[in-house]
């Protein structure tokens, strides 16, 4: 790591503004403290866009408090935001994942509104747009990611109308209907709109945003565009194009990464250290309301009752990754979920083996990729999700054309991964037929859906996503506010 002296300000031409940096504090055994690349698919996507590029990525470090110095690594500038313990609370945990993320994701759960959460998310959003304003060159590209961050847009374009902004939405945009809850919906629109482009996971999502535009807040919609007026009834007016570019995965790298023989020796081994089942089924999630990880237990136990399925012969792995655990909504599925494992176990596993193997950690990759090449059956169940990449890390692990992937109807995945077993998690019978569908379908029929999902994947890995993105926001049309004018510093 190299920490850059101030008052130095470098600025870049691609400026990614996310809420968390790509890098995680890690402490060694010795004391020493240093910066590690979290390896997310946004990461891996940046790399590829980024050589020849001047980079900066704008973000939070992940502790509350002070931020870092802006530090350089992996080759990208990182400028670190600080946010308060408060901020944390209110922005992050409060705002962005007990109000926006059920609305986003169909009211699952109920979501909480307060004022003073809003509060702080307009002032975090501001900070991340000032931070940003800072660091990008005259003229720069700025990606802005997701649900927090979404003022960031319009804040950034009032203080550097030069810079052409994007925005991607990882996750569903909610039908009107819901969107309509919103007290604040009127302002979230309002700064979206101040991108260039604006991209979503489905047709469906920019389509409900469309939909927002024109019912909630009276814009005139035409396709895949929305015209306003960025400075008012008198001013030039604006069309902003809204459309969906699927996000995917780094179908190469992961592909050799399960071809080592170090990992398929760890499949060969997880294999056998679960008793070497006939059926193996595996379950990786972040321990989310959203993922249908209940559900999926609740079909797994009933197969189990009904004898469609029995350890020994017959394992199932969920690996579910802690997850905003400050939240209560999170804490009681945590609850829920290990109380349902534990009574599945108590009343299903014979001495020696688990009917149900639970295991709450984050893993390395290469043993992410072994235990999807040891899986005969990935359970992807979400109620609702974004795009979900699991199901399509699972598939380009799979260069021996083995296993089967059961897939909701609701992930954004299954716009795109056709042949996969598609089911309805909330449909407990049709989930149990499909699960056993999958188990039983021929050889023959499972390695033909597998060429036919890798090849999907291949094609539309993560860097053509990023790159796909990028043009799509080169190409979008000026902005008045744009034309001859640079920005007032922040
Ligand atoms: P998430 O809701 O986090 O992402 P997902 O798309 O499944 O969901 O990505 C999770 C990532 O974490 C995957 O890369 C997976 O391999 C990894 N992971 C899960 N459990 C792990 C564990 N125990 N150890 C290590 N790694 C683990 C949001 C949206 C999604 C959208 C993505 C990307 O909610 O819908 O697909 O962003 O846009």
């Amino acid at each position: 790591m190299t920490v850059l002296a101030r008052p130095r300000v470098r600025t870049f031409d691609l400026v990614v503004v996310a809420n968390r940096l790509p890098v995680d504090r890690v402490v060694d055994p010795d004391g020493t403290e240093q910066w590690r690349t979290s390896p997310g698919g946004l990461v891996t996507a940046m790399e590829s866009v980024m050589p020849g590029r001047d980079g900066a990525w704008v973000g939070w470090a992940g502790e509350a408090g002070e931020a870092p110095e802006p530090f350089v690594e992996n080759d990208m500038y990182l400028q670190p935001v600080a946010l308060s313990a408060e901020e944390v609370e209110q922005y992050y945990e409060g705002f962005s994942n007990e109000t926006l993320w059920p609305i986003y994701h169909d009211v699952i759960v109920s979501a909480t509104f307060h004022r003073f959460w809003w509060n702080a998310y307009r002032a975090v959003n501001q900070r991340f747009a000032e931070a940003a304003a800072r660091v990008a060159a005259p003229g720069a590209t700025v990606w802005v990611h997701d649900y927090q961050l979404q003022l960031v847009p319009a804040m950034l374009r009032e203080l550097r109308p030069d810079v052409r902004i994007g925005w991607f939405n990882h996750i569903p945009f909610p039908p009107v209907e819901l969107f309509a809850q919103l007290p604040w919906r009127q302002s979230l629109v309002e700064g979206l709109l101040g991108a260039d482009f604006l991209g979503f996971q489905r047709t469906a999502d920019a389509e409900n945003f469309l939909r927002a535009c024109r019912r909630l807040v009276g814009l005139p919609t035409k396709g895949d565009t929305v015209t306003h007026h960025p400075h008012g009834d008198d001013g030039e007016a604006h069309t902003v194009r809204a459309s969906a570019i699927p996000i995917s995965i780094d179908f190469n790298g992961l592909d050799e990464l399960a071809r080592t023989p170090e990992v398929k020796a760890r499949a060969a081994e997880i294999r056998s250290s679960l008793g070497d089942p006939e059926i193996l089924m595996l379950g990786v999630d972040r321990l989310d309301y959203t993922k249908g990880i209940r559900h999926r237990l609740k079909a797994y136990e009933e197969l189990l009752r009904d004898g469609e399925v029995a350890p020994p012969e017959t394992a199932l792995l969920q690996v579910a990754t802690p997850s905003r655990e400050r939240v209560a909504a999170y804490r009681n599925l945590r609850t829920q979920v290990e109380g349902t494992v534990g009574r599945i176990n108590g009343e299903h596993s014979p001495i020696g083996a688990q009917a149900v193997q639970y295991l709450h950690h984050s893993y390395p990759r290469s043993e992410m990729a072994a235990l999807f090449l040891a899986a005969d059956v990935m359970l992807v169940t979400p109620l609702r999700d974004g795009m979900n990449l699991v199901a399509k890390e699972y598939v380009s692990c799979r260069h021996d054309l083995g296993g089967a992937l059961v897939l909701s109807e609701f992930t954004g995945a299954a716009r795109e991964l056709h042949q996969a077993f598609v089911c309805n998690p909330h449909d407990i019978e049709g989930l149990k037929q499909t699960i056993m569908r999958a188990v039983r379908a021929p050889e023959a029929d499972r390695r033909r859906r597998m060429r036919a999902l890798r090849k999907r994947v291949a094609d539309h890995d993560v860097q053509r996503w990023a790159q796909r993105y990028l043009e799509a926001l080169a190409s979008a049309p000026e902005r008045p506010e744009r034309q001859g004018r640079h920005g007032k510093s922040a």
